[in-house]
């Protein structure tokens, strides 16, 4: 026995965050709406930005602004030094093997557009098919959609009651058909956390190449592109306390190597003539034009925020945030939780028996509580579940359990008024 604890290390508990003062690094929490605190609930729309992000942005546009990539001049130096080391700090937070497997885009919808119009159209012939999952977001439906007006063929793999992936009916879609899968980690409508590396290793086994769209993934969880091995993953900055404007692409080097370029212009050519233009290397090559440079910066500044936390601490504790936030919903009586997958995210969506979520969602605004109400941008999610819309609450690091009383105590006045 003595040999059992000596060998058998515990695992170390995860020291709680100190809320009170993360808080304080988002300014934009204190405030009144409607005369009452701001609570923020909205997150998986858009996160708000801690004071680091908000002095980085300051910093380079009054110290460093300069375009990138070709001037000598020492402003130019500096803002390309620290957009490249922004780039460096993407591909940490992701584990990437090299910083040219970052490409920077406006956000997780460009990059999935960015693969659709360029491996997508190259590999992709008529009667060829792309396997997607019924809980995506519009932006890893459409732009496949888009892409299959040439012949190809969009699948959908589908999902039961709880919001979960029917992983048998996946495998049989998985045919020799299917040229690609795409899939999100984290269901922003539903907070289903998919498995993802289990969609890879199925996938890869016959040799098809997989997207992971990570918008809801990369502000809450460690994301390890290495140890999934995705071939591309996708990623907004500004879900993760970042700019607006800014996210990720992640593409396999060779992968990316052989694609071709999405926007032709200034910076992604190697030399142009009239007759034949070459083009630059990975990244630059999908990096046509000025890019966002103060918000890759930003990007990077968020990246060092949340990585000085630790994402595994901000996972516990949106864990714990969820956890007491479903307890806390599901017993309030006509209220249905929409997404009960066993994985789960921060997200509570729901209905209110007889109340119209848009109604519900005006009168918490009322009582300064920010929730999305809606479609989401997964109007078949809502197919699924024959409903029009949910009023969801989605969880950030600096929430608290007494937001989520708060929002409860929103929830019974809602009612009250409708009764
Ligand atoms: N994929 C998922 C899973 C998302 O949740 C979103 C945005 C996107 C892609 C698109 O990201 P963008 O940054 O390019 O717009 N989701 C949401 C949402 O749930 N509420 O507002 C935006």
């Amino acid at each position: 026995m003595g040999i059992e604890t000596i060998t058998r290390a515990e695992p170390r508990e995860l020291a709680a965050l100190d809320l009170p003062r993360v808080r304080d690094d988002f300014p934009i929490l204190f405030q009144k709406v409607h005369g009452k605190p701001l609570v923020y609930l909205d997150n998986a729309a858009t996160s708000q930005k801690p004071r680091a992000v908000l002095e980085a942005l300051q910093h380079f546009y009054t110290a460093d602004c300069s375009n990138i990539h070709r001037g000598v001049h020492l402003l130019s130096e500096r803002a390309t030094a620290a957009y490249e080391a922004a780039r460096e700090k993407v591909r940490e937070f992701i584990n990437a093997g090299e910083s040219r497997e970052i490409v920077f885009v406006r956000g997780t919808t460009e990059a999935i557009n960015l693969v659709a119009y360029t491996f997508g159209r190259q590999q992709l012939q008529p009667g060829d098919e792309i396997l997607i999952t019924a809980m995506e977001h519009h932006s890893n439906i459409v732009p496949w959609q888009i892409l299959c007006e040439t012949g190809a063929k969009l699948r959908v793999a589908p999902i039961n009651d709880a919001g979960e992936l029917l992983l048998d009916d996946f495998e049989k879609l998985l045919t020799g058909r299917v040229k690609l899968v795409c899939v999100a980690h984290v269901s922003n409508a539903l907070g289903t956390v998919n498995p993802v590396r289990q969609i890879i290793r199925m996938s890869h086994s016959r040799g098809i190449p997989v997207l992971v769209d990570g918008a809801q993934a990369a502000p809450h969880m460690k994301v390890d592109v290495r140890d999934l091995d995705c071939d591309f993953y996708a990623f907004s900055g500004h879900k993760v306390y970042g700019p607006t404007g800014i996210g990720a692409l992640y593409g396999k080097a060779a992968l990316l190597e052989a694609m071709p370029p999405f926007h032709g212009g200034g910076d992604m050519i190697r030399s142009v003539t009239f007759e034949k233009t070459l083009y630059n290397s990975i990244p630059y090559k999908f990096e046509g034009g000025t890019p966002h440079i103060a918000g890759a910066i930003g990007l990077g500044a968020a990246i060092d925020y949340v990585s000085r936390i630790g994402m595994d601490r901000i996972a516990a504790h949106e864990h714990d945030l969820l956890t007491y936030g479903t307890q806390v919903l599901a017993r309030i009586s006509g209220l249905r939780l929409i997404g009960t997958a066993r994985q789960k995210a921060g997200v509570i969506s729901f209905i209110l028996e007889g109340i119209h979520p848009h109604d519900a969602g005006t009168i918490l605004d009322q009582e300064g509580i920010a929730v999305r109400t809606g479609h989401h941008c997964a109007q078949p999610v809502m197919e699924r579940f024959s409903i029009p819309a949910t009023t969801r609450a989605s969880f950030a690091l600096y929430n608290t359990r007494e937001e989520i009383d708060a929002l409860a105590a929103g929830i019974e006045k809602v009612k009250g008024i409708f009764a």
